[in-house]
């Protein structure tokens, strides 16, 4: 990573940034600055729900430092580097704007991108393979720290029974696993599903977003890659110039040590649940 500080090679060959949601409240606008602003590249891929028009249609929330995000990606497109945006489902209205070009930024639907070392991947936001309609924020407060909160308000709730002199034993904690283990379902499923959207494609690997959950795992002999989102995570994927690729977790103007990866799925006990 010193290369670029001499040379005239940017910091990585491509990034990969999705699900930005500018125009929110929760669009951590800054420390995107922080992680652009680090890695200049030759390709950016926009891959969907960048502007959330969902949410400006209820009210709009736009920083100064959301505006500044757009003014660094357009100077960035004037600069020579190549950048491509894929809408989402929040940004859909952007979808009839398909193969056309703004301000030196090509609109796709979806798109093949050649890394260094010659594998192809589809880019695609993800949200055709969604099969149910979740509002996916809440997976990102499952964990332990959650688990063990529901454990005390369960210990209570079972004396508050008791006292009731109601029978019968309901685990709040249990619940709670048992929809942790849909969103895991959930994840799953959607993985599975593009995956085999792309191995229909003959390609190698699929790299997109909008389950705002951050990924780079084999599935059934793909690469499967999901950039994360810019609402809680602050994750994003680089291939570097010997095409390896990367989840980056940006934490504050640093890498953090610990990756968001499906290392971080293994949840606590949590127990088959028919
Ligand atoms: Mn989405």
């Amino acid at each position: 990573m010193v290369a670029h500080k001499n040379a005239r090679m940017p910091a990585v060959r491509s990034l990969f940034i999705s699900d930005i949601h500018l125009g929110t409240r929760g669009c951590q606008a800054t420390q995107l600055l922080d992680l652009l602003r680090e890695h200049p590249a030759q390709h950016l891929y926009l891959i969907g729900d960048i502007i959330d028009f969902w949410a400006m249609s209820r009210g709009v929330y736009w920083s100064p430092a959301q505006n500044t995000v757009v003014q660094k990606i357009l100077r960035r497109a004037r600069h020579g580097e190549q950048i491509t945006l894929i809408p989402g489902n929040h940004d859909e209205v952007l979808r009839e704007y398909i193969d056309t070009v703004f301000g030196e930024i090509k609109i796709q639907a979806e798109i093949v991108h050649t890394t260094v070392d010659g594998r192809r991947f589809l880019l695609v936001h993800g949200d055709e393979f969604d099969q149910v309609t979740l509002h996916h924020r809440w997976v990102a407060v499952i964990g332990d720290v959650a688990y063990n909160f529901l454990v005390r308000v369960n210990l209570l709730l079972s004396r508050l029974r008791r006292l009731l002199g109601r029978p019968g034993y309901w685990s709040l904690a249990g619940y709670a696993k048992r929809k942790v283990k849909t969103a895991m379902q959930f994840i799953f499923s959607f993985e599975e599903a593009v995956v085999r959207h792309a191995q229909d494609r003959g390609l190698d690997g699929v790299i997109c977003g909008h389950i705002h959950w951050a990924a780079i795992k084999e599935i059934n002999g793909l690469t499967y890659v999901n950039c994360g989102d810019w609402v809680d995570s602050c994750t994003a994927i680089v291939e570097h110039h010997d095409g390896r690729l990367e989840l980056i977790h940006w934490d504050g103007g640093t890498v953090a040590d610990e990756h968001t990866t499906d290392a971080n799925l293994n949840l606590p006990g949590i127990p088959d649940v028919a």
